[in-house]
C-alpha cells in the first residue's frame, strides 16, 4: 500500500499510459488495434464502459478513454476460465479469493453447473440447461416464484425478447441494476417533467452558459465527458460542482486529443467547486433558491416569469414553502461558507442556458428523488428546459441500462407499453406490478424455493447487505447466471446452479442468416448499433438473444412467438420492436440509413408529457441523518480501477491511494476527535433494526473530505449498507448515506 497526494488533473499522457499497459497485459497487440480501431466508431463496437453519447464526428486518433479500454480489456482478454479451471478450482477454494482474483481468471467458455453440496462446477450441455431450466420454471407453483434479473450491458434485442418472454411466462418480476442506480432520477423526472430521461443532448453542452455538476466524478467514471466539458468552456460556459470530494477529473482535464493534453497541460474546468456535506444538496440547492427569489423581488429578469406562467404547475406553493424556510440553517447543514452560495447565486442570477448533471451521489440518498427534484425546481425558475444549451443531464452508467428500460426491462411497466405487447402479440401479459432489487432480495430471504436468473450483473456484490443477499441468493432452488466472467454471485448459487457464458460486445454473433448486429441506447436517448470484430474463443459461446430465445423456446413453447426463427435473423427482432415500443418505427430503417434513431423526448422540445402536461414545482425534503456524538456518514464510491463489482486494478489514481481498497477517506479533524490512530487497521460498524453490521480490518487514509464525511470503496463496504434503508418512492438503497461507528481494536 502507498499513498500520494491527489491528482488536479485527469487524462493525459498517463492515461494513455496506464489504459494501454492494461490493455497489453490482457490480449494481443493486434488483438487490442483491431478492437481499438472501432471502438465507438460508426458501425463498430459501442465501449461497454458507460453510456456517455459519441460526438457526431469521431476522431480518427481514437473515440475511447482510459477506463473504456480498460472495460474492453476485462472483456477481451486472452485469458479463459474453462472446463479446467472449475475443475481445478472448488467452490471453497474460489470463495477465499479477492474479486480482482476472479475476474482475471479469463472469459467464461462453457455451460456449468453445480449442486448443493457438490464441491464443483462441471460442465453440461446446452441442451441440458434449457430442459432444466424450462422444466423448473415449469414446476413453480406461482409464475411469481421466478425472478428475472437484468443489468445494463444487455443489448435492446436481448432485453426486449427477454421481458416479452418473462411476460409471456407469466410474471413483472424484472428488477434491474436500475433499481440501485437512476431509478431515483426515473421517478423524479417521469414525476416533474413526464418522462425518466434527461432532456439534453450532446451538443447542448457547447451551447450552455452554466454547467452545475452534481454528485458525480466522470473523470473515472465518465472521462469523455470531459471533452464536452472542456469545449463548452472554450465557447464561454461556466462550470459549478456540487461534490464532497475533490475529484481530479472536474478540477482539470489534459485533453488527449490535443498537443497541450499530450504534454500534461491541463485545461481547467470548475470555476466554481463547493465541497458540499454529504447529502446536503437540497439544503445547498433551496438555499441558492431562495437567494434567487429575494434577487428576482430587484430584479425580476433574474427568472424566466413567461416559462413559469405558461409551462409550469405549482409555482406559488413552492415559492410560499422557500419563504418558510431559514435560509441561514440551510447554509449551515452545507458546510459551505456564506460567500461561497453567493457565489454560485452570481453565476445562476446572471445566466439562462444551464446544464444540470447528476449520477449516483444524488440517486442513492433516502431522500434522494427529492434531491433530483430540487434541481428541477432550480432549472424551472431560470427556464432552463427545452432550450438548446438547457436542461437535465442524469448521466447513465452501464452502457445500455436506458435502452433496457425503453424495451420494458422494468417491475413496474407502463399500462400502454402491456397493451401495446398485448395487441401486437395477442397475449394478456401479467397486470400486476413486480419486484424490483430490494424487494426481491427481501423475497428470496424470506421465501425459500425460487428461480433467480440473472441477464449479466453481479447481484450479490452490488446489493446492499451482502451477507443477507448471500442467503437469500443460496435460499433459491435455482440461480441461473448468463455471464461474461466468473464473479461473486456464481459462488453463492441455489439448489441447481448454473452459470451460462455468453458472448460479449466484442465477439462476432454468427446465426443462420450471417453476422449480426446488436443495438443500445446512450444515455441521450440516441440509439445505435454496436458489432463486435472478434472470432469466439469457444464454440460454446452463444449470444444473450440465443440464450433466451432457447430457454424461451422450451418454457412457454412457440404460439405466440417463433423463438427458433426470430433469431436466424435479428432485423426480425428489431422488426417487432417497432411494431410494439412507441419511437421505434422504421427502426431497421433508420439504423441502417443513418446508423441512428432518436427517441421522442417531450422535455427536449418543451413539452411536459405528465398527467397535468406542465412541468411541475415541488416540495421536498432535507435529509434527516442526525448524527450521534461519535458517528460519522458513510458514503460507498467507485475507485479509479474498477467497474462496478470488476476490480480492474487495486489503485485509485487520482485520490493518490494505491495497492489498496480496504480504505476509509476521512478527514484529520475526526481522526483527532475519535483519537483514532492512523497505522492501525479499523473496524466499521452499524446497528440497524437490531442487526450489528461490521467489515473489519479497513486503513484509515486522512483525506480532504468534509467533516463527519468517510468514503468507501462499494462492494467491499455494501455489507455495511443496511438492505431496508432506501429511498422514498424509487426504492434505491441509500449507499451513500449510511450511518457508522468506528472501533479501533
Ligand atoms: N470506470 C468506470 N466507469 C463507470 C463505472 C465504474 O464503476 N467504473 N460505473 C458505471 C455506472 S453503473 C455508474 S451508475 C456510473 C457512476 O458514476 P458516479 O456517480 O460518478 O460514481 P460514484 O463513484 O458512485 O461517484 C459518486 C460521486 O458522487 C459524490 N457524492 C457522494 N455522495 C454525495 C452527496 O451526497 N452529494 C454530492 N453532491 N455528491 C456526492 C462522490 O464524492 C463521487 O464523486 O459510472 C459508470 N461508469
Ligand atoms: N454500495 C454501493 N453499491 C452499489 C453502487 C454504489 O455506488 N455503492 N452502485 C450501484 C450501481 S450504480 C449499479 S449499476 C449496480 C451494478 O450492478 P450489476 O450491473 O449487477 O454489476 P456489474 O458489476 O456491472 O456486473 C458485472 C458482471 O457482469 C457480467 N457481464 C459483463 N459484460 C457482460 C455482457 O456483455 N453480458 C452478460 N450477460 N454479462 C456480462 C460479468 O460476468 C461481470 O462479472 O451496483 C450498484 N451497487
Ligand atoms: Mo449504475
Amino acid at each position: 500500500m502507498k499513498t500520494g497526494k491527489p491528482a488536479t488533473s485527469a487524462a493525459g499522457p498517463k492515461a494513455i499510459y496506464h489504459a494501454m499497459e492494461k490493455a497489453f497485459q490482457s490480449m494481443k497487440v493486434s488483438k487490442t488495434f483491431r478492437i481499438l480501431g472501432a471502438l465507438n466508431q460508426k458501425g463498430g463496437v459501442d465501449c461497454p464502459g458507460c453510456a456517455w453519447p459519441d460526438p457526431k464526428h469521431r476522431s480518427r486518433l481514437g473515440e475511447y478513454c482510459e477506463n473504456g479500454v480498460k472495460a474492453i480489456a476485462e472483456e477481451a482478454m486472452d485469458k479463459n476460465a474453462d472446463a479446467d479451471f472449475f475443475k481445478n478450482n472448488s467452490i471453497q477454494k474460489m470463495r477465499q479469493q479477492t474479486d480482482y482474483w476472479l475476474g482475471h481468471q479469463g472469459r467464461l467458455t462453457q455451460p456449468m453447473r453445480i449442486k448443493k453440496g457438490d464441491s464443483h462446477y462441471s460442465p453440461v450441455s446446452w441442451e441440458l440447461v434449457f430442459e432444466e431450466v424450462s422444466s423448473q420454471l415449469n414446476k413453480l407453483n406461482s409464475k411469481n416464484d421466478a425472478i428475472f434479473y437484468t443489468s445494463g450491458r444487455t443489448s435492446n434485442e436481448a432485453a426486449f425478447l427477454y421481458q416479452l418472454f418473462v411476460r409471456i411466462f407469466g410474471t413483472n418480476n424484472m428488477p434491474d441494476c436500475s433499481n440501485m442506480c437512476h431509478e431515483s432520477s426515473g421517478v423524479a423526472l417521469s414525476h416533474t417533467l413526464g418522462i425518466g430521461k434527461g432532456s439534453v443532448k450532446l451538443e447542448d453542452f457547447y451551447l450552455s452558459d452554466l454547467i452545475l455538476i452534481f454528485g458525480q466524478n466522470p473523470g473515472t467514471n465518465h472521462p469523455r465527458m470531459l471533452s464536452a466539458l472542456k469545449k463548452a468552456k472554450e465557447n464561454g460556459a461556466k462550470i459549478v460542482v456540487i461534490n464532497p470530494l475533490k475529484e481530479a477529473g472536474l478540477l482539470s482535464f489534459e485533453d488527449p486529443q490535443s498537443i497541450s493534453g499530450i504534454l500534461g497541460i491541463g485545461a481547467p474546468l470548475a470555476d466554481l467547486y463547493l465541497q458540499v456535506r454529504i447529502n446536503e444538496d437540497v439544503a445547498l440547492v433551496q438555499a441558492v433558491a431562495k437567494k434567487l427569489m429575494d434577487r428576482a423581488k430587484k430584479d425580476p429578469a433574474i427568472l424566466d416569469h413567461d416559462f413559469i406562467q405558461s409551462k409550469t404547475d405549482g409555482f406559488e406553493t413552492y415559492q410560499q414553502s422557500l419563504e418558510e424556510l431559514d435560509e441561514e440553517s440551510l447554509i449551515l447543514r452545507t458546510g459551505l461558507e456564506p460567500e461561497q452560495i453567493e457565489e454560485f447565486v452570481n453565476l445562476v442570477s446572471s445566466r439562462s442556458k444551464i446544464i444540470a448533471c447528476w449520477a449516483m451521489g444524488l440517486t442513492q440518498h433516502v431522500n434522494a428523488v427529492d434531491n433530483i427534484q430540487e434541481i428541477v425546481n432550480l432549472l424551472l425558475l431560470k427556464g432552463s428546459i427545452g432550450k438548446p444549451g438547457a436542461g437535465t443531464c442524469p448521466v447513465r452508467g452501464h452502457s445500455n441500462v436506458q435502452g433496457d428500460r425503453t424495451m420494458g426491462i422494468w417491475e413496474k411497466p407502463s399500462k400502454q407499453f402491456l397493451d401495446s405487447l398485448a395487441s401486437t402479440f395477442g397475449f394478456e401479459p401479467p397486470r400486476n406490478h413486480g419486484v424490483d432489487v430490494v424487494d426481491s432480495i427481501q423475497l428470496m430471504h424470506s421465501e425459500p424455493g425460487k428461480v433467480f436468473m440473472s441477464m449479466g450483473g453481479n447481484l450479490l456484490s452490488a446489493a446492499p447487505d451482502t451477507s443477507f443477499t448471500q442467503v437469500a441468493l443460496e435460499n433459491c432452488a435455482m440461480t441461473i447466471h448468463v455471464s461474461t466472467k466468473l464473479n461473486r454471485s456464481h459462488l453463492h448459487h441455489g439448489e441447481v446452479g448454473f452459470i451460462l457464458p455468453c458472448l460479449g460486445r466484442t465477439d462476432i454473433i454468427q446465426e443462420k442468416s450471417g453476422v449480426q448486429k446488436l443495438t443500445v441506447e446512450n444515455s441521450m436517448g440516441l440509439v445505435h448499433s454496436t458489432q463486435g470484430n472478434q472470432t469466439p474463443r469457444s464454440g460454446f459461446l452463444l449470444s444473450e438473444p440465443h440464450i433466451i430465445s432457447q430457454i424461451a423456446s422450451k418454457t412457454v413453447g412457440n404460439e405466440i412467438v417463433n423463438w427458433n426463427q426470430l433469431i436466424d435473423d435479428y432485423d426480425q427482432i428489431r422488426e417487432l420492436i417497432a411494431k410494439s415500443v412507441a419511437g421505434f418505427e422504421d427502426f431497421n430503417k433508420k439504423i441502417k440509413d443513418h446508423n441512428v434513431l432518436e427517441l421522442p423526448n417531450g422535455p427536449r422540445e418543451g413539452h411536459f408529457p405528465n398527467d397535468i402536461g406542465k412541468a411541475r414545482f415541488t416540495i421536498n425534503s432535507l435529509s434527516e441523518n442526525q448524527l450521534e456524538e461519535n458517528e460519522l456518514l458513510m458514503m460507498t464510491i467507485r475507485s479509479h480501477d474498477q467497474f462496478n463489482t470488476t476490480i480492474y486494478g487495486m489503485d485509485d489514481r487520482y485520490r493518490g491511494i494505491y495497492g489498496i481498497r480496504t480504505v476509509v477517506l476521512m478527514n484529520q479533524s475526526d481522526i483527532k476527535n475519535l483519537k483514532l490512530e492512523v497505522e492501525k487497521p479499523i473496524t466499521l460498524f452499524n446497528e440497524y433494526q437490531g442487526k450489528l453490521r461490521k467489515v473489519e480490518g479497513l486503513t484509515i487514509i486522512p483525506y480532504n473530505i468534509p467533516e463527519k464525511c468517510i468514503a468507501t470503496y462499494f462492494p467491499e463496504c455494501n455489507e455495511l449498507v443496511p438492505i431496508g434503508i432506501k429511498a422514498r418512492k424509487s426504492n434505491t438503497p441509500a449507499s451513500k448515506s449510511i450511518k457508522i461507528k468506528v472501533h479501533q481494536p
